[in-house]
């Protein structure tokens, strides 16, 4: 992580399964502060932008060398900017950042960091969506959550056909105990104990929920693939 911040992914890093990961060293964490390699007197790390405009710019020599450091410390890293700017994140594509084993974060601060540095530094520009954040820190612990997921035992996962499926689709109704609180039943379903009708009836659920509420997410290739799922299933039931 490059940033001015290191004390924001503080919590991230004591806390659930992302405090889990990080302590097992199952995911290593790293700072470097452009602060350390400020070399005026007063430390500072930011400048005007030429041209002038309201705000002010991350100074480019502290963040230049701190980059370059961590570049030499990991060799064969993608460094990462984030920003509003970014190709747009989805799961799709953290499915890919999961497979990088080195990454160096560039967390923006201010109005942002100077073209230069993006130009000669920077291999991948994602954002996490289209809003603007005060800084990059917030939008690297969301990816970096994203992934601490699927770190193999961390989270229990799906079958892998119908992970990969499920991963474009809403999720179905969930329920715990009891069976009747306030007045409302849990449905008779989930408590006959028959696994493949309740698995028709998750992905009949998760397709529904998804026409109602996200139909972007849905074509007809996806259709095509649900039927293929619950033909499986079908076939299942009857051997
Ligand atoms: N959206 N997705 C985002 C962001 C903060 C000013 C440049 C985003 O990823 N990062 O809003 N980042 C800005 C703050 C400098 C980065």
């Amino acid at each position: 992580m490059v940033t001015i911040f290191p004390e924001m992914f503080y919590a991230f890093s004591n806390y659930g399964i992302t405090g889990k990961a990080i302590q097992k060293k199952i995911i290593n964490l790293n700072y470097l502060n452009p602060r350390d390699f400020s070399e005026n007197k007063y430390k500072s790390i930011d400048d005007r932008p030429y041209g002038g405009g309201p705000g002010m710019l991350m100074s480019v020599k502290p963040l230049y060398l701190s980059i370059q450091h961590a570049k030499s410390l990991l060799k064969s890293a993608t460094v990462i900017y984030l920003s509003p700017q970014g190709k747009k994140l989805n799961q799709n594509n953290i499915f890919k950042l999961i497979k990088k084993k080195e990454i160096i974060f560039v967390c923006g601060r201010y109005e942002g960091i100077d073209e230069r540095i993006i130009d000669s530094l920077i291999d991948e520009e994602w954002s996490i969506g289209d809003y603007i954040l005060t800084g990059g820190e917030l939008a690297a612990m969301v990816i970096i959550d994203s992934i601490a997921r699927f770190i193999p035992g961390v989270v229990k996962t799906k079958s892998v056909e119908e992970e990969s499926f499920y991963n474009d689709l809403l999720d179905y109704p969930n329920y715990t105990r009891p069976k009747t609180i306030y007045n409302m039943k849990v449905p008779d379903i989930l408590l006959s104990g028959n696994h493949n009708k309740i698995r028709l009836w998750r992905l009949q659920k998760s397709l529904e929920k998804t026409l109602k509420k996200r139909p972007d997410l849905l074509d007809g290739k996806k259709l095509k693939k649900a039927e293929q799922i619950i033909l499986n299933i079908v076939k299942k039931n009857k051997k």
